[in-house]
């Protein structure tokens, strides 16, 4: 299995991946939480392949938060353009294999909401590309929090690299995900994702209602014009073209870990 798992990693480099790794499925099935298993999802798994793009550094120095909202339309759209390939290249050679979506679908309600069939951020740990911080964040070595992951299940059993086992986060040291978040959803006791929502919302469905509310209520014609030329327009567009985009991405920002490091060209 050695010279497909080595064909899968180069594959996938070639395909404009900057980070990849096998996790064991074995490993995840043991300690993931329910449903959220490789064998729930494709039975006989043996391996995930994860891997991640990494975000431009640049977009993070534009005012325009127009600039970073396509970043992750384009990232997302990249990362499961790639997945599929990934799954292709597997069933051609004779396994099964389903890439799990970057983003949404997740599911809502009924496991207690907000929960995506595979957690990227557990694949990758157990890839061996990097340690979950203190933010929640999956952190590589590399690009710290500033990279975008995706998985895919398959059967083949290629080989599982070793989970990392140096600390990435600065943790107590640093803190400063936890003072720079708006919603206060960050602390020594982990990630509270509806706080985080509350502030997601400004900028999605929800705000967009909140917007329309503003261009029926305003008075002034030239304030009602600028609000459905130079925001609702495009808030629809975005909404339409990626599904719900959430936009906060402070505590990625702040991190040391993601802007030290740079991509080295080989
Ligand atoms: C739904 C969702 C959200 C929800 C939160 C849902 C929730 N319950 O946590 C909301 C909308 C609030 C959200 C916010 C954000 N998200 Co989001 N989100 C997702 C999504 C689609 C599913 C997450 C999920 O199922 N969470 C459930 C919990 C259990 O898993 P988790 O948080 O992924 O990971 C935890 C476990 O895996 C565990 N873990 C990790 N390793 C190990 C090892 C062992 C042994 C064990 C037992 C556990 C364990 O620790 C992790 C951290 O708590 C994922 C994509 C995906 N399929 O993974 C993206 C994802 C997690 N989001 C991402 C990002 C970037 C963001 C935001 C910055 C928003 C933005 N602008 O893009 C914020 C960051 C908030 C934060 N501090 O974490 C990235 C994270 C990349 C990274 N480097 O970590 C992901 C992976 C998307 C992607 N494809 O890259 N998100
Ligand atoms: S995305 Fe924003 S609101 Fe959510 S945890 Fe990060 S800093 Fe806090
Ligand atoms: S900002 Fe600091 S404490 Fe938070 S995840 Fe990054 S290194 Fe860890």
């Amino acid at each position: 299995m050695e010279e497909i798992t080595k064909a899968v990693k180069a594959f996938t480099l070639e395909q404009g991946a900057d980070v990849v790794g096998i996790g064991s499925a074995e490993a995840m099935n043991t300690e993931a939480r329910k449903l959220q298993t490789p064998e729930e999802n494709l039975p006989g798994a043996k391996a995930v392949v994860s891997f991640g793009i990494r975000m431009l550094n640049s977009i993070f120095k534009s005012p325009n938060i127009r600039i970073s909202r396509a970043s992750y339309v384009y990232l997302h759209h990249s990362l499961d353009n790639i997945a599929w390939k990934i799954a292709g290249f597997l069933e051609e050679r004779g396994f099964d294999a389903i890439p799990i979506a970057s983003d949404v679908p997740v599911e809502m309600m009924e496991r207690g909401g907000l929960l995506a069939d595979i957690s990227h951020r557990h694949a990758a740990v157990q890839a061996g590309l990097g340690r979950v911080g203190l933010s929640g964040h999956f952190l590589s070595p590399r690009f710290g929090p500033r990279v975008r992951l995706v998985s895919v299940i398959t059967t083949a059993p290629l080989t599982a690299d070793e989970p990392l086992k140096d600390e990435v986060c600065l943790g107590e040291k640093c803190r400063k995900c936890i003072e720079s978040c708006p919603a206060r959803a960050i602390s020594e006791d982990g990630f509270e994702a509806k706080k985080c929502l509350s502030v997601m919302h400004e900028y999605n469905l929800y705000g967009l209602l909140k917007l329309m509310g503003k261009v029926l209520n305003a008075e002034d014609p030239e304030e009602k014009k600028r609000l459905i030329f130079d925001r609702t327009f495009s808030e629809i567009y975005m909404s339409l073209r990626s599904g719900d985009p959430p936009f906060c991405i402070k505590c990625v920002e702040v991190c040391p870990n993601g802007q030290v490091k740079t991509k080295l060209t080989p």
